[in-house]
């Protein structure tokens, strides 16, 4: 993986685990998507992307730039837009 940026090494390497087996591990009630919740504690348990006092403000950005049809689950095609958007928005961060 490579990211260009000023984000400290530490950053860099956990922005690698961001992928949709990391995420399924939080599909706490096995439906096969993502919901708000879970990722929720995906962000919490992540720790080291954001202050824990944002994540439901990340969640919810999240939700809206990756849910697509509004069902309030990540799933499927879905997933893949909810990682992209996490690491352009860690990458800046
Ligand atoms: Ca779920
Ligand atoms: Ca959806």
């Amino acid at each position: 993986m490579h990211f260009r940026g000023g984000s400290p090494a530490e950053n860099k390497s956990s922005l690698g685990d961001i992928d949709e087996n990391w995420l399924m591990k939080y599909d706490k009630n096995k439906d096969g998507g993502i919901s708000e919740k879970e990722l929720r504690m995906a962000i919490r348990e992540k720790g080291g992307w954001w202050p824990l006092l944002f994540s439901h403000w990340y969640a919810a950005r999240c939700m809206a730039a990756a849910d697509k049809n509004r069902d309030g689950v990540i799933r499927g095609d879905e997933l893949n837009s909810l990682i992209e958007f996490a690491k352009k928005q860690l990458s800046n961060a």
